[in-house]
């Protein structure tokens, strides 16, 4: 039995009771308790949850991220990666990427690939280079392509985003990452990045693979122009189709970072509200297996803070230089770390490292 929670405030409690019971608790009273919950009591929930879900473990693979290009069709306003008028870019060849797989050695269990949606590459082109990734690895998981760059080069092949997806796993495709969600409410959404598809074309891609046996992450971004309530609500809609689908792994807080790109006039947010946001995630997000902090993103020390607050997945070793945050100002430049790094970073927080493969089977226990 837990301690009784002491607060004054009864609606507040009765909250707080609900979750640690085991209960669901609603929209309205996600809000509540994101508005009036103080950092101790948002810990102490999501860390009780983390710990009846995944105990004392935290997980991370050995992974490769590919940027193929920064060329993009789109413009969004928080984005400081895609190629500006004048600026130097970069279009990897078919070749160079099924190069950078092989140079990475043996021991790379997963290639993540995401990067501008280009104007001319469509299924096959980028099927093509998964054939080759698999001839040459079979036995690696290819995770790739946020919802937008797959509603698009579906498009381009002439294809619907069933038949796309279909393709694209006959290909080789494994699993989809969780990028491009951004923030699912409308007015918001169409502020910092109108002509991206909406949040129900997310959805409905998202859906779409489960339904085709593709597993799949969800982000968001916080922390520019939207406020508790919109955070909650986009965690509602995943919450919502988890509940139909149950596809997705694990949840990835993204916060905004904001160099180089159009909203950087915005500050950027507390550290204070970096932990509520993880935390409220593992609270409000009961049917999702994990919760997710992208070292590479927000730094590995608030990382391994984050693992008293909810979070029980780091992410890779990620051992090449990912720019699509580096870009945007992200805590760590130049992002790697070796498998023993990792492991000592975890144990450091007190937790057991765990070495998983893509779909959190584990591959060994340190
Ligand atoms: O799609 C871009 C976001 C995403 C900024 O699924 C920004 O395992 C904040 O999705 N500030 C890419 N966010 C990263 C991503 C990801 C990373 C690691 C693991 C996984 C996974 C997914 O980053 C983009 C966009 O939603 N983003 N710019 C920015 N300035
Ligand atoms: Fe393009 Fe993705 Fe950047 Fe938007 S976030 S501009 S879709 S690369």
């Amino acid at each position: 039995m837990y301690p009784e929670i002491l607060i004054s405030d009864e609606k507040l409690k009765q909250i707080a009771n609900k979750v640690l019971d085991g209960n669901r608790i609603s929209l309205d009273e996600g809000v509540y308790l994101y508005d009036n919950g103080d950092l101790s009591l948002l810990g102490f929930l999501a860390n009780t949850i983390r710990e009846r879900k995944n105990g004392n473990n935290t997980y991370f693979n050995r992974n490769l991220h590919i940027e193929p290009t920064n060329t993009c069709v789109y413009a969004c306003k928080f984005c400081s990666y895609y190629k500006k008028k004048g600026e130097d870019g970069w279009e990897y060849s078919q070749d160079q990427i099924v190069e950078m797989v092989r140079n990475a050695g043996s021991d790379i269990t997963e290639v993540h690939i995401v990067g501008g949606v280009h104007p001319k590459w469509d299924v096959h082109y980028y099927g093509e280079i998964f054939k080759q990734i698999k001839s040459a690895r079979p036995d690696i998981h290819i995770k790739a392509f946020t919802a937008v760059e797959i509603s698009y080069i579906s498009k381009r092949a002439g294809m619907s985003v069933r038949e796309g997806l279909q393709t694209l796993k006959e290909y080789g495709l494994d699993s989809i990452p969780g990028g491009g969600a951004e923030i699912f409410d409308e007015e918001i959404r169409k502020q910092i990045c109108g002509q991206k598809d909406t949040a129900e074309q997310w959805l409905l891609v998202h859906q779409t693979a489960h339904e085709l046996g593709i597993p799949s992450n969800a982000t968001n971004i916080y922390g520019h122009i939207e406020n508790n309530w919109h955070r909650v609500e986009h965690i509602n809609r995943l919450r919502d189709l988890q509940d139909k689908t149950n596809g997705f792994n694990v949840f990835i807080p993204l916060k905004f970072k904001n160099k180089n790109n159009e909203l950087s006039y915005l500050p950027e947010v507390s550290i204070i509200e970096d932990v509520k946001m993880y935390a409220m995630s593992r609270i409000y997000l009961d049917n999702f297996p994990h919760i997710k902090a992208y070292w590479p993103m927000i730094g590995r020390d608030i990382a391994q803070l984050l693992l008293s607050f909810g979070v029980d997945d780091f992410d890779g070793t990620i051992n090449d230089s990912t720019k699509i945050y580096s870009r945007a100002g992200a805590n760590e430049q130049s992002p790697a770390m070796t498998t023993d790094e990792m492991v000592e970073l975890i144990k450091a927080a007190g937790r057991k490292p765990i070495e998983r493969d893509s779909i959190y089977n584990v591959i060994k226990e340190y």
